[in-house]
């Protein structure tokens, strides 16, 4: 049966770096370069245990690359979402990478059977060695000239392989706002999730994903880093990794107020998010104003007023993911929204 692939499938894959396989190679040669080898001259003899020591210099290195393109089609078949993280963390092009990869293994082969021609042409135990040491040197370059992007790909794929994983059948909440607004507080009140609250903004770092049923329909509640009010170019990793998780993850996006007398963030600088997450998920936004159990009434009024006025948005749940107050009203309002999609 096909199986959907889960960012965990991308550790089979994960490649060593160029120091590790450098010494790896190295080991593996000085093994080969103590066996015994049976022949009748001097020189049989250094050419036999030379052209076994290329082909386990060309086998590894053809091996690990190969190892790489591999866990590069598994990242890709993972889909947009993690692409566009990989690009992110790396700033690298998955697909131009394969191709990099593919070029790689083809130098490789050419160095080994140019070798393979010096080699079975050489004249002395002393020409065979050189033979040797130059052809390994060559694949070795080759492999030092790619280590910066190599090492990159390598860390990289060990932090999507730790992402979590969503599946395609289950809808998608994501829970968006600037830090501080009770974003985690809510994703661990609505669904399994257990994300870290704190007193301090970026306290949820990475994408934590709950799993909930609302009403019979299996959905994850998704919690991202607060996005600030800054321009895009700006805005540092965590919280573009936020903005990823809105366009290309999102079923219905719940973007949560904190006009509270404590709030980090004023009204003014949450609007101004809010209208980019609208243009992003447009009538999949749900509004939220959280935090009403220390909130004042005029505070709450004023912020309705501003949000029909400037963006349209007349249907605001009231909330405290605190104290729970609200969260059947927005768990229906939810639902409501998701069924007006088309999802059921
Ligand atoms: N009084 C009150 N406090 C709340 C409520 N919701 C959250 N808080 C508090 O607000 C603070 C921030 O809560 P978090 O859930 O960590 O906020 P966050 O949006 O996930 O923050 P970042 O991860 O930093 O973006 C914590 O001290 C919470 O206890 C609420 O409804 N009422
Ligand atoms: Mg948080």
């Amino acid at each position: 049966m096909f199986k959907v692939p889960i960012p965990e499938d991308l550790r089979a894959h994960i490649p060593r770096k160029v120091s590790e396989l450098i010494e790896f190679i190295g080991r593996r040669v000085r093994e080969i370069g103590m066996g015994s080898v049976k022949h009748r001259s001097d020189v049989a003899r250094e050419r036999l245990r030379s052209f076994r020591k290329l082909g386990a210099v060309q086998n590894i290195i053809l091996s690990e690359l190969s190892k790489s393109e591999k866990a590069l089609v598994t990242l890709i078949s993972l889909g947009d979402f993690y692409v566009e993280v990989f690009k992110l963390i790396s700033d690298l092009d998955p697909t131009e990478l394969v191709k990099r990869y593919k070029s790689r293994k083809l130098i490789a082969h050419r160095i080994f059977h140019e070798c393979r021609k010096d080699l079975s042409t050489s004249e002395s135990v002393s020409e065979a060695k050189e033979v040797f040491r130059k052809c390994s040197g060559r694949m070795i370059s080759l492999l030092k000239r790619m280590a910066s992007t190599h090492n990159t790909l390598v860390n990289t794929l060990i932090e999507v392989s730790k992402m979590p994983a969503v599946s395609t059948d289950e809808l998608k909440v994501v829970i968006a706002g600037l830090p501080q607004v009770g974003k985690s507080t809510l994703v661990n009140k609505v669904s399994t999730a257990k994300s870290k609250v704190g007193a301090h903004p970026f306290t949820t770092k990475d994408i934590v994903v709950g799993h909930s049923a609302l009403n019979g329909v299996r959905a994850v509640f998704i919690d991202v880093p607060g996005v600030l009010d800054r321009p895009i170019i700006e805005r540092n990793v965590v919280e573009r990794k936020a903005l990823i998780a809105l366009r290309h993850l999102a079923d219905l996006i719940i973007y949560i107020l904190d006009v509270s007398p404590n709030s980090y963030y004023t009204l003014r600088e949450q609007l101004n998010v809010l209208r980019e997450v609208v243009e992003v998920g447009g009538e999949r936004v749900v509004v939220a104003i959280n935090k009403v159990d220390v909130t004042p009434r005029d505070k709450i009024e004023e912020a309705k007023e501003y949000l029909l006025k400037e963006l349209n948005l007349g249907e605001v749940v009231e909330i405290s993911a605190l104290s729970g107050l609200g969260l059947e009203r927005l768990i229906n309002e939810v639902k409501s929204r998701l069924l007006k999609h088309g999802f059921s």
